[in-house]
């Protein structure tokens, strides 16, 4: 690995904020892409503390300050990785469903999604069913974006759809999920119009489902 990715990725992994920022800033510097660090730099150095918890090796403090890390290292290279000046594309509401308090996937889809030029509604993490409710009642979303890190909390999208049903809205929006545990064929169990592995293909499938409208 390029050397300033591989600083970076060691920032991220032992949380050093100041490290990752530093090493975000210093990769920007010597010319690096944006998507690149954000992959190979910040991403991989998180599933790596995924590997480390599962082995044994990390626990829930070290994935916190991991975590922070990560954050205050996409507030910096957030002006990087979205365009500027792109016409409003629709309106999204994204949020992580409720129980499951894991968020950083969940800002970089809404981040990538802002900065194609939508609209974006985040309603945070633990996000109950009737809130995802209300948000498409008062806001006129055009889709709504569920995130899910767990493989307990999953059921919490189907049962989110099953309320968005029952409110008399299903046939108003477009409902897409994504998330580590969540696949295409879990989408098409509980009725989702989209699945997505990653932040940039959230955009895509965004752009296409309302392409279908
Ligand atoms: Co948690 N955690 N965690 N954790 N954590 C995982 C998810 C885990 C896989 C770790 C492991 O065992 N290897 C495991 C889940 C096991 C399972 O269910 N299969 C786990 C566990 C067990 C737990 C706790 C239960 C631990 C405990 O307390 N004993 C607990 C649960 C708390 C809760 O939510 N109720 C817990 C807590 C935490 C922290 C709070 C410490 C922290 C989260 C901090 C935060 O988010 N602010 C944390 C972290 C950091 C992780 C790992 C290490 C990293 C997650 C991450 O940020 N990845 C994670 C291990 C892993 O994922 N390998 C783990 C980077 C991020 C960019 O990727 O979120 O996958 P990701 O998002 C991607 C795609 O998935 C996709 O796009 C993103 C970017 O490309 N995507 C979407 C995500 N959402 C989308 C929505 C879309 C589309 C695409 O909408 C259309």
């Amino acid at each position: 690995m390029n050397e300033k990715l591989s600083a970076l990725y060691d920032a991220i992994l032992d949380g050093n904020v100041a490290g990752a920022k530093d090493g975000i800033q210093s990769a920007l510097d010597a010319g690096l892409e944006p998507g690149t660090i954000l992959a190979e730099g910040m991403i991989a150095a998180m599933k790596e503390v995924g590997q480390r918890f599962e082995e044994g090796d990390y626990f829930v403090p070290e994935m916190l300050i991991a975590a922070r890390a990560m954050q205050a290292g996409l507030g910096l290279l957030k002006p990087h990785l979205v365009q500027g000046d792109v016409k409003s594309a629709g309106k999204v509401a994204i949020g992580t469903v409720k129980g499951d308090l894991h968020d950083i996937g969940k800002n970089l889809v809404a981040l990538m999604l802002e900065g194609a030029g939508f609209e974006v509604v985040d309603l945070g993490v633990d996000v109950p069913p009737e809130k995802f409710v209300e948000a498409i009642a008062s806001s006129g979303v055009d889709i709504v974006a569920f995130s899910a890190l767990l493989t307990t909390t999953m059921p919490n999208m189907k049962a989110t759809i099953d309320a968005i049903e029952q409110a008399g809205y299903r046939n108003k929006v477009k409902i897409i999920i994504g998330g580590a545990p969540v696949t295409q064929n879990y989408a098409n169990q509980i009725g989702a119009d989209g699945y997505s592995a990653d932040a940039s293909r959230a955009v895509s499938l965004a752009q296409s489902l309302l392409q279908e409208v």
